[in-house]
Protein backbone atom coordinates (compact mmCIF):
# COMPACT_ATOMS: atom_id res chain seq x y z
CA UNK A 1 0.00 0.00 0.00
CA UNK A 2 1.43 3.73 -0.86
CA UNK A 3 1.55 5.16 2.40
CA UNK A 4 2.92 8.66 3.61
CA UNK A 5 5.04 9.36 6.93
CA UNK A 6 6.15 12.19 8.43
CA UNK A 7 9.96 12.23 8.71
CA UNK A 8 11.89 15.06 10.78
CA UNK A 9 15.84 15.52 11.07
CA UNK A 10 16.22 16.56 14.75
CA UNK A 11 18.56 19.59 15.00
CA UNK A 12 21.71 17.73 15.52
CA UNK A 13 21.46 16.14 12.08
CA UNK A 14 21.00 19.87 11.15
CA UNK A 15 23.72 21.38 13.54
CA UNK A 16 26.09 18.06 12.13
CA UNK A 17 25.50 19.14 8.54
CA UNK A 18 23.87 15.84 7.62
CA UNK A 19 21.08 16.92 5.65
CA UNK A 20 22.38 16.02 2.61
CA UNK A 21 23.25 12.42 3.38
CA UNK A 22 20.28 11.42 5.65
CA UNK A 23 18.19 12.17 1.98
CA UNK A 24 20.08 10.16 -0.03
CA UNK A 25 19.67 7.62 1.91
CA UNK A 26 15.87 8.09 1.17
CA UNK A 27 16.43 9.34 -2.35
CA UNK A 28 18.59 6.03 -3.03
CA UNK A 29 16.14 3.92 -1.61
CA UNK A 30 13.41 5.36 -4.30
CA UNK A 31 11.49 7.28 -2.03
CA UNK A 32 9.18 10.37 -2.45
CA UNK A 33 10.25 13.28 -0.59
CA UNK A 34 6.97 15.30 -0.92
CA UNK A 35 7.07 18.09 1.65
CA UNK A 36 9.92 19.83 2.94
CA UNK A 37 10.18 22.39 5.76
CA UNK A 38 13.25 23.85 8.08
CA UNK A 39 11.40 24.49 11.44
CA UNK A 40 12.55 26.03 14.74
CA UNK A 41 9.75 23.75 17.15
CA UNK A 42 8.60 25.74 20.06
CA UNK A 43 7.55 24.19 23.57
CA UNK A 44 4.16 23.75 22.61
CA UNK A 45 4.57 21.83 19.40
CA UNK A 46 7.59 19.52 20.97
CA UNK A 47 5.21 18.83 23.83
CA UNK A 48 2.85 17.96 21.63
CA UNK A 49 4.39 15.90 18.86
CA UNK A 50 6.02 13.96 22.22
CA UNK A 51 2.64 13.68 23.59
CA UNK A 52 3.16 9.99 24.47
CA UNK A 53 5.88 10.44 25.95
CA UNK A 54 4.90 13.09 29.07
CA UNK A 55 5.20 11.03 31.85
CA UNK A 56 8.67 9.84 31.06
CA UNK A 57 11.63 10.91 32.49
CA UNK A 58 13.25 11.67 29.88
CA UNK A 59 10.29 14.08 28.73
CA UNK A 60 12.17 17.88 29.57
CA UNK A 61 15.32 16.80 28.17
CA UNK A 62 13.80 15.21 25.00
CA UNK A 63 11.82 19.00 24.83
CA UNK A 64 14.82 20.57 25.24
CA UNK A 65 16.85 18.88 22.77
CA UNK A 66 14.20 19.10 19.99
CA UNK A 67 13.67 23.05 20.58
CA UNK A 68 17.59 24.22 20.75
CA UNK A 69 17.84 24.66 17.07
CA UNK A 70 15.86 24.34 13.81
CA UNK A 71 14.77 20.95 12.84
CA UNK A 72 14.12 19.80 9.17
CA UNK A 73 10.68 18.43 8.82
CA UNK A 74 9.49 16.12 5.74
CA UNK A 75 6.49 14.11 4.50
CA UNK A 76 7.66 11.31 2.66
CA UNK A 77 5.76 8.75 0.20
CA UNK A 78 6.25 5.22 -1.02
CA UNK A 79 4.95 1.96 -0.96
CA UNK A 80 5.09 0.74 2.99
CA UNK A 81 6.99 4.05 3.35
CA UNK A 82 6.22 3.70 7.08
CA UNK A 83 7.87 0.70 8.03
CA UNK A 84 10.32 1.01 5.27
CA UNK A 85 11.57 4.29 6.88
CA UNK A 86 11.63 2.64 10.23
CA UNK A 87 14.44 0.09 8.97
CA UNK A 88 16.04 3.29 7.51
CA UNK A 89 16.31 5.17 10.56
CA UNK A 90 16.82 2.06 12.96
CA UNK A 91 16.57 1.38 16.82
CA UNK A 92 15.85 4.55 18.86
CA UNK A 93 19.20 3.72 20.91
CA UNK A 94 21.98 4.55 18.50
CA UNK A 95 23.95 1.98 20.30
CA UNK A 96 21.42 -0.71 19.44
CA UNK A 97 20.93 0.46 16.05
CA UNK A 98 22.42 -1.58 13.21
CA UNK A 99 25.22 -0.27 10.87
CA UNK A 100 23.57 0.70 7.55
CA UNK A 101 20.81 2.52 9.44
CA UNK A 102 21.01 6.17 9.70
CA UNK A 103 21.06 6.26 13.74
CA UNK A 104 23.62 3.43 13.95
CA UNK A 105 26.00 4.86 11.12
CA UNK A 106 25.54 8.64 12.20
CA UNK A 107 24.58 8.74 16.42
CA UNK A 108 26.00 7.57 19.65
CA UNK A 109 23.54 8.56 22.17
CA UNK A 110 19.79 8.03 22.66
CA UNK A 111 19.77 11.35 23.60
CA UNK A 112 20.86 12.86 20.20
CA UNK A 113 19.72 9.90 18.14
CA UNK A 114 19.20 12.26 14.76
CA UNK A 115 15.77 11.61 13.31
CA UNK A 116 12.44 11.17 13.49
CA UNK A 117 10.12 8.97 12.25
CA UNK A 118 6.20 8.50 12.16
CA UNK A 119 5.46 4.60 13.86
CA UNK A 120 2.31 3.47 12.35
CA UNK A 121 -0.37 5.18 9.80
CA UNK A 122 -2.22 6.91 12.63
CA UNK A 123 0.80 8.72 13.89
CA UNK A 124 2.08 9.85 10.50
CA UNK A 125 -1.40 11.16 9.70
CA UNK A 126 -0.88 12.90 13.04
CA UNK A 127 2.26 14.00 12.65
CA UNK A 128 2.12 15.12 9.06
CA UNK A 129 -0.92 17.75 10.14
CA UNK A 130 0.73 19.25 12.94
CA UNK A 131 3.79 20.15 10.98
CA UNK A 132 2.23 20.74 7.66
CA UNK A 133 -0.72 22.48 5.58
CA UNK A 134 -1.86 20.70 3.12
CA UNK A 135 -1.12 23.35 0.43
CA UNK A 136 2.35 22.70 1.65
CA UNK A 137 2.49 18.96 0.54
CA UNK A 138 3.56 18.87 -2.91
CA UNK A 139 1.76 14.75 -4.08
CA UNK A 140 3.66 14.78 -7.83
CA UNK A 141 4.29 12.59 -10.09
CA UNK A 142 7.25 10.85 -10.65
CA UNK A 143 8.19 10.42 -13.67
CA UNK A 144 10.83 7.70 -14.03
CA UNK A 145 11.58 3.69 -15.60
CA UNK A 146 11.68 2.95 -11.94
CA UNK A 147 9.61 4.57 -9.82
CA UNK A 148 5.90 5.01 -11.24
CA UNK A 149 3.57 6.27 -8.43
CA UNK A 150 -0.13 7.21 -8.48
P1 LIG B 1 11.51 6.60 18.30
O1 LIG B 1 12.06 7.98 18.01
O2 LIG B 1 12.44 5.53 17.82
O3 LIG B 1 10.09 6.41 17.83
P2 LIG B 1 10.43 6.82 21.01
O4 LIG B 1 10.40 5.71 22.00
O5 LIG B 1 9.13 7.22 20.39
O6 LIG B 1 11.51 6.44 19.89
O7 LIG B 1 11.10 8.07 21.74
C1 LIG B 1 11.05 9.34 21.15
C2 LIG B 1 12.39 10.02 21.31
O8 LIG B 1 12.63 10.25 22.69
C3 LIG B 1 13.59 9.16 20.86
O9 LIG B 1 13.82 9.24 19.47
C4 LIG B 1 14.71 9.79 21.65
O10 LIG B 1 15.15 11.03 21.07
C5 LIG B 1 14.02 10.12 22.96
N1 LIG B 1 14.19 9.05 23.94
C6 LIG B 1 13.52 7.87 24.00
N2 LIG B 1 13.93 7.13 25.03
C7 LIG B 1 14.89 7.85 25.65
C8 LIG B 1 15.70 7.61 26.82
O11 LIG B 1 15.61 6.57 27.49
N3 LIG B 1 16.59 8.61 27.13
C9 LIG B 1 16.71 9.75 26.42
N4 LIG B 1 15.95 10.01 25.33
C10 LIG B 1 15.05 9.08 24.95
MG1 LIG C 1 8.30 7.23 18.49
Amino acid sequence: MIQKSFVMMKPDAVQRRLMGKIFSRFEDKGLQVIAVKLIQIDEDLAKTHYGEHAEKPFFPSLVEYITSSPSLAMVIKGEEVISTIRKIVGATNPLEADLGTIRGDFAMDMGRNIIHASDSPASAEREIGLFFDEDEICDYKIIDNNLIYE
